[in-house]
């Protein structure tokens, strides 16, 4: 049995436009402009940094998702009307910095998916390690629309999930991807039905949590990065980050439990 999601102390409890829980080493965050479809405002953003760069010690996974009909609207288009070349620069690196928080920061973030998904929600979704969709959620890229470009990473994030040529479709046509197409094009890895997205999210984070650490950190910062090497680099890269996972106290007693007979085998799902 969970313990109860209790709210944060320390910076966390400021954050009022998220509503955060923690159960043990689990912290469920949740996207708190309902009436604004959790549109991605500049305090927003600024709070989902303090978030993910101030996670209690004792947390190891965390979930995103949105309250309300949708997860998120994307960027706050009320902000964006007379914005000049040199703010909306730094305002694109503050997006990068939170959501780098967030795909480079200390735990595996799993992002719960229904609704809309749109815009800077699918740039929040894809900063994300892992993203479950339930079965309401829809995704576009209606910057194409709106007269604007990504400026959320999605660029970079995106084709790195469904290819340049899907997002240009998108971004160009205006065209929106069911749950069911966004499952088959690498959007999202699970799909549930409607309501069941945050009770999958939770149960696999906990299942994430009590992974040793240092493999969730390699997976979190090192995969990525290997990707975007050359082979000849990345199957460097990984020699060194296998060395130190597989030398750490915590591989090193899981390798014993296996062969004590102690640890779960690896079975087929249903
Ligand atoms: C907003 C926003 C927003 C809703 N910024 N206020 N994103 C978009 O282009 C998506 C724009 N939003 C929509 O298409 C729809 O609102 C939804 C499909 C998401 C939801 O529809 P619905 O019928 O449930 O809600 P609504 O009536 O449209 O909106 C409710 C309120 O939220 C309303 O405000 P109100 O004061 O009249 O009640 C809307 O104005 C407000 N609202 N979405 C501001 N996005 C770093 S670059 C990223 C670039 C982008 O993200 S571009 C994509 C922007």
């Amino acid at each position: 049995m969970r313990d109860p999601f209790r709210p944060p102390t320390g910076p966390l409890a400021a954050l009022d436009l998220l509503a955060i829980g923690v159960s043990g080493p689990v912290i469920h965050v949740r996207l708190n402009r309902p009436a604004k479809r959790n549109a991605l405002s500049d305090p927003l953003i600024r709070q989902l940094h303090t978030c993910f760069v101030n996670l209690p010690e004792e947390v190891r996974a965390a979930v995103i998702s949105g309250e309300g009909d949708h997860f998120c609207a994307g960027l706050d288009l009320s902000e964006l009307v007379e914005r000049d070349v040199g703010s909306g620069v730094l305002h694109s690196r503050m997006w990068h910095a939170a959501f780098d928080a967030i795909q480079f920061g200390r735990v595996p973030v799993i992002a719960a998916l229904h609704g809309a998904v749109v815009g800077g929600g699918l740039e929040l979704a894809a900063a994300c390690h892992i993203r479950i969709a339930e079965a309401s959620a829809y995704y576009g890229l209606p910057e194409g629309q709106r007269g604007i470009f990504v400026g959320g990473g999605g660029s970079a994030r995106i084709p790195r999930l469904m290819g340049v040529a899907r997002m240009t479709d998108l971004m160009m046509t205006g065209r929106v991807y069911d749950a069911e197409e966004g499952l088959a094009v690498g959007l999202s890895q699970y799909r549930v039905a409607d309501g069941e997205g945050v009770a999958k999210a939770l149960a696999l984070a906990e299942r994430i949590a009590a992974n040793a650490p240092m493999s969730n950190f390699a997976v979190m910062h090192a995969l990525p990065r290997i990707a975007d090497q050359s082979q000849s680099e990345g199957l460097f890269t990984e020699s060194l980050m296998a060395a130190v996972a597989e030398s750490t106290p915590d591989a090193q007693e899981r390798l014993r439990a296996f062969l004590e007979g102690r640890a779960a085998k690896v079975i087929k799902s249903r």
